[in-house]
Order: structure tokens, then C-alpha cells, then sequence
């Protein structure tokens, strides 16, 4: 049974879902400003009620005096670490409190703070939630996907990956396994912390994102896709994802998941 239609207590409640937009970040005072902008702007725009939460994991640019200086325009929320953890223990403290403050009908959006992501698309991820399903990937593998601005290889990295993890795993309604960009049902993500606990995201790299999804694909939850628009030029700033470490230990996870374990 989806998650949307385990529990009576939603029906009950009166007040609009709120969107919680968790955001990771990292020395990302290039992009993190005008993102929040762009998200506040979005959602207010489509009158939608929501809280942006920050996990600034250790920055030491700007970053902490950009949040700062827009906590007293958007609703914002933000969770620090002393010193860097890696986007694992981001994506683990930013979900977690993200579950802690939603009311079961609330909707929980995952996405990158480096401005590749298109705040827009969060509007036609809510609207999937609406209609019934429980998670939504932002996906480069849709009819009407695009990707501006990512280099070759990576590309066909990526897609090489969706073709692994789709043969292995294969999840109705899921091609792309490895995008950030994602919204859960705030109830979906209560079920996967009830079966789970706090190991629901328990790889300290980048390969988090992917692990939380096999774990889901488990549960009686339905999945779908909103084609993305990726724009990796408007990315201000490399990219941290260290490439060769991350396709080792996403390799390493699939193993792992394969056997059971
Ligand atoms: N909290 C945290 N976030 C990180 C870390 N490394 C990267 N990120 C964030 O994770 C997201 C993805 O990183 P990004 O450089 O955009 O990777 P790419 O999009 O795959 O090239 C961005 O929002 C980064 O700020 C980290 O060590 N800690
Ligand atoms: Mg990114």
C-alpha cells in the first residue's frame, strides 16, 4: 500500500502541505544566495507554504553570513557543523531534521545548493506528490530531459550508471538513481525511518543519494520521475564530487545491496 494512503491522520489535519527544501551546502558563496532567492521567489510565486533548511557542513568561505543575511527574508532553517563532515553526513542530519519538523502531509524537497538545479521543477514535483506518489526524482531520463553544460564524460558516466542500477534494481517508475534533486512524502520518509532508523542514510559519500533509494525501493511506495532541466552551466564554481572515488564506492554499495547486505 503508497504511504499517501497508510495513515487516516492526514486527512484530518487542515493546513496546507509546507514545503521543506534541505539543502546541503558547502563553501557555496558563489551560488547559495541567489538559490534562495530563487526558491523563495518560486514558491511564493505559486503560493506555496515552505522552509528552506541549510546543512552548512563546515563552510569556510561566505556561506554562513549568506544564510545569515537571508534568514531575515525567507524562512529559513539551518543546521551547522563544526568542521566538514562530507555531504553523507549532510544529507543524514538534513533529512532527519527535515522528518522531525514536517507534519505528515508535507513534502520534503533534496536538492543541490550549487544552482544547477532549477528551483521551477519543484512546483511539478509537489504537484506529482498531490497526485499519488510518494517519491519524485528530478530525472536526466525522461522524454523532455535536457542537460546543458556537463562534460562528456560525465554524462556518459551517469548514464551508464542508470543503465547498471536499472538492470539490478530495477524500481517501476525510477531511471535515474544517483540525482539529488528529489521530493518524499513527508509520511514516505517517516515509514523508511521507522524500518530503517537512523542507518536509512549511513554512506558518508556521495553514493548517500543512491543508498537511500535502494533502501526505499523496499518499502510499499510509489515512484516516479519529473524530466529535469540540469544546468551544470549556470554551476558557479568545480564540482566536489570526486569522480573516480565516488564510481568506486557506488560500485562497492551495489555489490553490497546485491548480496543482501
Ligand atoms: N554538506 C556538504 N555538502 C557537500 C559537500 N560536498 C558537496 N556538497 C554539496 O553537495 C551538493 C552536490 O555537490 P556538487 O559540487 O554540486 O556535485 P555535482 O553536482 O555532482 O557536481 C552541493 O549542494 C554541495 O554544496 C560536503 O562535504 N558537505
Ligand atoms: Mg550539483
Amino acid at each position: 500500500m503508497p504511504a499517501s494512503s497508510s495513515s487516516g491522520r492526514s486527512s484530518t489535519e487542515s493546513r496546507p502541505p509546507r514545503i521543506i527544501v534541505a539543502l546541503p551546502a558547502y563553501n557555496e558563496e558563489a551560488n547559495l544566495g541567489n538559490l534562495l532567492h530563487r526558491i523563495g521567489q518560486t514558491l511564493t510565486e505559486a503560493r506555496l507554504d515552505f522552509s528552506i533548511l541549510v546543512v552548512d557542513d563546515g563552510s569556510r568561505d561566505r556561506t554562513p553570513d549568506i544564510l545569515r543575511e537571508y534568514a531575515r527574508e525567507w524562512p529559513l532553517i539551518v543546521e551547522t557543523h563544526p568542521r566538514n563532515l562530507g555531504l553523507g553526513a549532510a544529507l543524514r542530519d538534513g533529512l532527519k531534521r527535515a522528518a522531525e519538523v514536517a507534519s505528515a502531509r508535507d513534502i520534503i524537497v533534496t536538492m543541490d545548493a550549487d544552482e544547477s538545479h532549477s528551483p521551477g521543477l519543484i512546483i511539478r514535483m509537489v504537484q506529482m506528490i498531490r497526485e499519488g506518489y510518494d517519491v519524485v526524482i528530478a530525472s536526466r531520463y525522461q522524454p523532455g530531459s535536457r542537460v546543458c553544460g556537463l562534460t562528456l564524460h560525465r554524462i556518459w558516466i551517469s548514464r551508464f550508471a542508470s543503465l547498471l542500477f536499472r538492470a539490478i534494481f530495477p524500481t517501476p517508475g525510477v531511471r535515474d538513481f544517483t540525482c539529488g534533486f528529489r521530493a518524499y512524502r513527508a509520511e514516505a520518509l517517516r515509514l523508511a525511518y521507522a524500518r530503517y532508523g537512523d542507518s536509512l542514510v549511513d554512506q558518508e559519500g556521495f553514493q548517500c543519494m543512491v543508498d537511500v533509494l535502494l533502501k526505499m525501493r523496499r518499502l510499499p511506495l510509489v515512484f516516479g520521475e519529473a524530466p529535469m532541466l540540469l544546468r551544470y552551466d549556470l554551476k558557479k564554481g568545480s564540482s566536489k564530487m570526486r569522480l573516480m572515488k565516488t564510481s568506486l564506492a557506488t560500485l562497492r554499495l551495489l555489490w553490497k545491496r546485491r548480496i543482501g547486505r
